[in-house]
């Protein structure tokens, strides 16, 4: 009995003592397979009966004692580490670092689209917003593209599988919006957004932004249109910068055309960027065909307007001199930083 209080007193003095790597093999010196206290109980069986319950309920006892003592040490140890832990890694305010990042910018299409919405407004336009997931009645039919009609095929949509929705091939299904919720008169811009399930080039690519244009009013005429385009690539870029009409089609407008810029890259002698051919193609304009007008139920007899949808890529490749559409999507810092 003498021993088993000395082996206690001396566990103890060493739980005391230790630290988080030493209190296991304390714990395997005195209570494991081959531990003391463990070999006290396993020579049991040489005792008296008497002996045997009085040696072995004061070693079970020692074993509880010990265990108990390890197991509050491992505690106190792991929430001092912890206390340590948390006053070394106290976070001092009154020290000033090195923040290593710089400030964000306007992605060079977002600054476009800014400075192209600037213009328009001096020109007498409101600005308005439509959804990137469109119906067909909006991208197509009120368009004047009625279903099955082969000028789907121009522009190569992007469906939503399992809803009757797509991703809007253009901006003009924002002029069915601003129609539908306002009488004539109308001037307005709608920027956004747009996508089409195309391959890309130096020119093209497969999401991009446009901007829509829009004025519908009693006399509006041609002139008025090729006025207002002419103003703002001037007022945009120059009033050196020669810029011609192609006769073109779209469903929605009547006549239709297509708006070129000299190529600033090779001055109109003929580059990759032009295709050789001196010109670059920058947007799509016409007369509103009476039937988009018919389709929100304006007077098409009182009312005339015109149209336009302007590629903003192709506008900031002009602004900034950049001879690949794909540099604004690769998002390479390089790039960017220069905006
Ligand atoms: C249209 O999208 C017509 N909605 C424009 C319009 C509006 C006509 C109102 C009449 C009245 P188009 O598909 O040609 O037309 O595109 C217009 C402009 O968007 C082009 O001139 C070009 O600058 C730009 N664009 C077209 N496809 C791409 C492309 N894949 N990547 C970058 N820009 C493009």
């Amino acid at each position: 009995m003498k021993d088993i209080r000395q082996i206690i007193n001396e566990a103890l003095e060493k739980v005391k003592n230790a630290d988080v790597s030493t209190l296991e093999n304390i714990k395997v010196e005195y209570l494991g397979k081959s531990g003391v206290l463990t070999q006290i109980l396993k020579s049991l069986f040489s005792y008296s009966i008497d002996d045997k319950k009085r040696i072995g309920s004061e070693a079970n006892n020692a074993k509880s004692v010990i265990e108990t003592e390890i197991e509050n040490k491992k505690e106190n140890l792991k929430k001092s580490l912890l206390d340590e832990k948390m006053r070394k890694e106290k976070l001092d305010n009154s020290k000033s670092f090195y923040f290593p990042f710089s400030n964000g910018s306007f992605h060079p299409v977002i600054q476009t689209i800014q400075d192209i919405t600037a213009v328009f407004k001096s020109l007498g336009f409101a600005v308005a917003e439509g959804p990137e997931i469109e119906t067909d009645w909006y991208n197509f039919e009120a368009l004047n593209i009625p279903d099955n009609h082969p000028a789907r095929d121009t522009q190569d949509t992007f469906y939503i599988e399992g809803m009757k929705a797509l991703l809007r091939t253009h901006t003009s299904p924002g002029q069915i919006h601003v129609m539908e919720k306002h009488k004539p008169p109308i001037k307005v811009i709608v920027p956004g957004k747009v996508y089409r399930n195309e391959a890309s080039d130096a020119t093209h690519f497969s999401t991009f932004h446009q901007v829509e244009g829009l004025a519908v009013d009693e006399n509006i005429t041609f002139v008025d249109l090729k006025a207002v385009l002419s103003d703002f690539v001037h007022k945009f870029f120059g009033s050196d910068i020669n810029i011609r009409f192609r006769p073109s089609h779209f469903q929605f407008t009547e006549p239709s055309a297509e708006v070129d810029m000299q190529c600033i890259f090779c001055k109109g002698k003929g580059c990759r960027l032009c295709k050789s051919s001196g010109w670059i193609e920058i947007l799509g304009c016409g007369m509103v065909h009476p039937n988009v007008l018919k389709a929100v139920h304006y007077d098409s007899g009182k009312y005339t307007g015109y149209a336009f949808g302007l590629g903003v890529e192709r506008i900031a490749m002009f602004k900034y001199g950049i001879d690949d559409i794909r540099l604004f999507y690769e998002n390479d810092l390089r790039f960017l930083k220069q905006f």
